[in-house]
């Protein structure tokens, strides 16, 4: 059974679907689990099923749920874009024996992590009524800078009518315009068909207040700044806000680490902004007469940084069922530490805030590249008439989860090192995998392997 057509703005999450190299090669300097899982070997058909039971999860609390497809990986062109030529397989087997560190790069399975993907800014909030897409360029790493050009094509694919929805094209790669998309930005509203708020939450301010000084900042408020002019939002419509810089170097490489927001709530870490009374006092402003919004602030006492980081409390997803009620979608490890279960308690606990259930997932595949329940999700909220136009074989349900688990099952490894990257056998799996899958999805030729 697939989803009925809501009646109402709702807001659906468009998960990532786990690619076939899915990896640990401890790319992402500054996500501590990234560097820790080095050289691990990965499952990456566990990996994938992981996520389609969390999209299951969310689907079956009546959450319009939808999937968008992993890349084609390795990445030949960008291989040979670097000078590496010959057949597929002399490619393959140059670049592992001249430069296996681009081989780990053009290899990896990030697009997983579709809070990455863009920021997406709905209709309510903008000034043509218009829904506007930003791909993030994803500049601070080669490996997730290759995804912007078949994310946005992915994106125009998903959503194409031009009435309803706008494609902007990624900034410009550049480190004074780093951008990691909606891991970056969060809305808050009365209700999600209401003009909201968006909190753009930047790392690097270029020169302006302090800056991290063990890892990189990548959001840059040039960037953050760049999408709310394209996507036409009105000043009261925005809020920029500075991650905290300890937070940076604590391992929080994107604000989504720290800090989530649905609706009128916002649960954060103390240490997550630079100015946390600030932005409290613009979200008041913002509701105004119309209603109180929510603070969750979690206390370096409660919680530290270190833990908050450890069980990836703050990248749970909150989520909002059709009759209005609040759940927060978690991963095992919040449940496993200690201090992350007792602020999980007291939330459920206290009456002043709307969450009232705790759904506890195993994501351990993808945790253990720094990627949590929120990560692998890019929430677009739609009205009826918009949810209607987005092209209807991405959505997910009883019938969806049962073909993508086959497909998973008869195409996915159990196992990966990262020698199995070279591996022209991979490829050509991958290859047969995701064209299935675009047919399946009737999504047209998106990757550069069907357009050539
Ligand atoms: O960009 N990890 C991703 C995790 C992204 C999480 N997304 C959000 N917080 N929204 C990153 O650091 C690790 C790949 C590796 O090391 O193999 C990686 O890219």
């Amino acid at each position: 059974m697939a989803a009925a057509k809501p009646t109402a703005t709702v807001e659906a999450n468009f998960d990532g679907l786990v690619g076939p190299t899915h990896n640990y090669a401890g790319l992402s300097f500054g996500n501590l689990a990234s560097t820790r899982n080095a050289a691990q070997p990965s499952n990456p058909r566990e990996a994938a099923l992981q996520g389609l039971a969390k999209m299951r999860a969310l689907f079956d609390l009546g959450i319009p749920q939808a999937v968008l497809p992993p890349h084609e990986r390795p990445h030949l062109p960008t291989l040979r874009r670097l000078g590496f030529s010959g057949t597929d397989e002399q490619v393959l087997d140059k670049v592992r024996r001249r430069a296996p560190a681009l081989l780990a790069s053009c290899g990896s399975a990030s697009a997983m992590w579709t809070a990455n993907a863009a920021t997406v800014s709905p209709s309510a909030d903008t000034a043509d009524r218009r829904i506007h897409f930003t791909p993030a360029n994803l500049c601070s790493h080669l490996h997730r800078s290759i995804e912007t050009e078949v994310t946005g094509r992915l994106l125009k694919s998903v959503f194409p009518d031009p009435s309803h929805f706008v494609h902007h094209p990624p900034l410009p790669c550049n480190p004074h315009l780093g951008d990691e998309g909606a891991a970056n930005h969060s809305r808050l509203c009365r209700d999600y068909g209401a003009p909201g708020l968006e909190m753009f939450v930047f790392g690097n301010a270029e020169g302006a207040g302090a800056a991290p000084a063990r890892y990189p900042a990548r959001q840059t408020r040039l960037a953050s700044e760049s999408i709310a002019r394209l996507h036409e939002l009105p000043r009261s419509g925005t809020l920029f806000a500075q991650q905290h810089p300890d937070a940076i170097d604590a391992g929080v490489f994107h604000n989504d680490v720290i800090a989530v927001a649905n609706r009128e709530v916002l649960l954060y870490h103390a240490s997550a902004f630079v100015d946390a009374e600030g932005v409290r006092e613009r979200v008041r402003k913002h509701f105004g007469k119309d209603g109180e919004p929510v603070f969750i602030e979690v206390g370096d006492d409660e919680l530290s940084l270190a833990d908050a980081v450890g069980s990836y409390l703050f990248n749970s997803q909150l989520v909002c069922d059709p009759k209005g009620r609040m759940h927060m979608v978690v991963a095992r490890e919040c449940q496993e530490q200690p201090a992350s279960r007792a602020v999980l308690e007291r939330i459920v606990a206290d009456d002043a805030n709307p969450i009232d259930q705790i759904h506890v997932l195993d994501l351990r595949q993808s945790m253990n590249n720094g990627g949590g329940p929120a990560c692998l999700r890019l929430r677009v909220v739609l009205t009826p008439e918009e949810w209607a136009a987005v092209s209807p074989g991405v959505w997910f349900g009883v019938k969806r989860h049962a073909e993508l688990a086959a497909w998973v099952d008869s195409h996915y490894r159990d196992r990966l090192d990262d020698d199995d990257l070279a591996d022209p056998q991979l490829l050509e799996e991958s290859r047969t995998a995701l064209d299935r899958l675009t047919r399946l999805l009737k999504l047209g030729s998106v990757y550069d392997f069907q357009r050539d």
